[in-house]
């Protein structure tokens, strides 16, 4: 991996939020001038810093905090991993993307009880079915110009799919931004109950992979934005009357750690008044207390919301 190659999303697109990209572990130490003041930045995290992981479900207790159901219409939790030994998603060869897909689909073909679940793969999913879980929040979408420019899509679809349960409740995303995107989601706003199975299914996982991570970065990850936890906590929040303002609805959410994405995702619009709504910071953050932060954060936007 070339410096040119890590800053090609961002030349190609220059309204990247972040625009750059590693292409293996070693990427983040030999670019460490352009990375080390990104990951401060984005995260808060200084180059003395150190992660920690805690995934210990009885140490989260969050309540709902929209009991009654009125405004959140759903709840994701997501990870980000990518295998040991290989290289990142911009610098993997078609043959080790290949590796890389067998031996995730292996790992999850010996899942049980509720998450036991099929893989799809991308090339042979008829049209009509992936617009469908696209549009349904459940998969990716293809041609992101971002990843396009990082060398993420070569070769596409091959060796691209989706695992899922029956329910999609648990999901896992292969070989798109990061090898594996293992996601929890469910209607409602029971993040324990959400953050639980997707606890229950790392573990699992990590008796069957080996995932790349750092002692200083935590889990290793395609953009410097998702190291750390690598974890995405999210709600699709209906706010009819914050969404009068969208500037003053992003500061409050800033103001609890939270970002605030459109209703299809990063880099898409609201429809209807629902937003996306998630941690912001992965490093130098525990998934106990992300996932908190964005219990807080939500339980204050439903009380500024009702007091509009
Ligand atoms: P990532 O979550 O991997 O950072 P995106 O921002 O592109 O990537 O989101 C991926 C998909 O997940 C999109 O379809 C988005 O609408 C969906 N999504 C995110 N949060 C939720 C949620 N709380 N409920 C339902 N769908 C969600
Ligand atoms: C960008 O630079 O816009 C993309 N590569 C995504 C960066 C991470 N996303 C974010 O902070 N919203």
């Amino acid at each position: 991996m070339r410096l040119e190659h890590v800053i090609a999303s961002g030349l190609a697109n220059p309204d990247s939020a972040v625009g750059v990209y590693a292409g293996d572990e070693e990427s983040y130490a030999l670019f460490a001038p352009p990375f080390d003041p990104i990951i401060a930045d984005y995260h808060g995290f200084g180059p003395g810093g150190r992660h920690e992981s805690d995934l210990e479900v009885a140490r989260l207790n969050v309540p709902n905090p929209d009991p009654a159901g009125r405004h959140v219409v759903s709840t994701r939790i997501r990870v980000a991993r990518n295998l040991c030994c290989f290289p990142l998603g911009p610098a993997l060869s078609k043959r080790e993307r290949r590796i890389v897909e067998a031996t995730v689909v292996r790992a999850l073909a010996s899942l049980s009880g509720d998450l036991a679940g099929n893989y799809y793969p991308l090339y042979e999913m008829d049209p009509a079915t992936k617009e469908r879980l696209i549009a349904d929040h459940f998969l990716f979408k293809e041609g992101d110009r971002f990843l396009e420019a990082a060398g993420l899509n070569r070769d596409w679809p091959d060796a691209r799919g989706i695992f899922h349960n029956p329910s999609k409740t648990f999901l896992v995303w292969v070989n798109e931004e990061d090898q594996l995107r293992i996601i929890s989601m469910e209607p409602g706003a029971e993040l324990q109950r959400v953050f639980a199975r997707l606890a229950r299914a790392l573990a699992e996982l990590e008796r069957r992979l080996t995932f790349a991570y750092s002692e200083r970065l935590g889990y290793l990850t395609s953009c410097p934005t998702n190291l750390g936890t690598a974890m995405r906590a999210s709600v699709h929040i209906r706010l009819p009357g914050l969404a009068a303002d969208e500037a003053r609805l992003k500061a409050l959410a800033a103001k609890h750690g939270l970002q605030v994405r459109g209703t299809h995702g990063e880099h898409s619009q609201s429809e209807g008044a629902v937003y996306d709504v998630s941690n912001k910071r992965r490093l130098g953050i525990t998934e106990v207390e992300a996932v908190r932060q964005l219990a807080e954060g939500v339980a204050a936007l439903i009380a500024a919301e009702q007091r509009i």
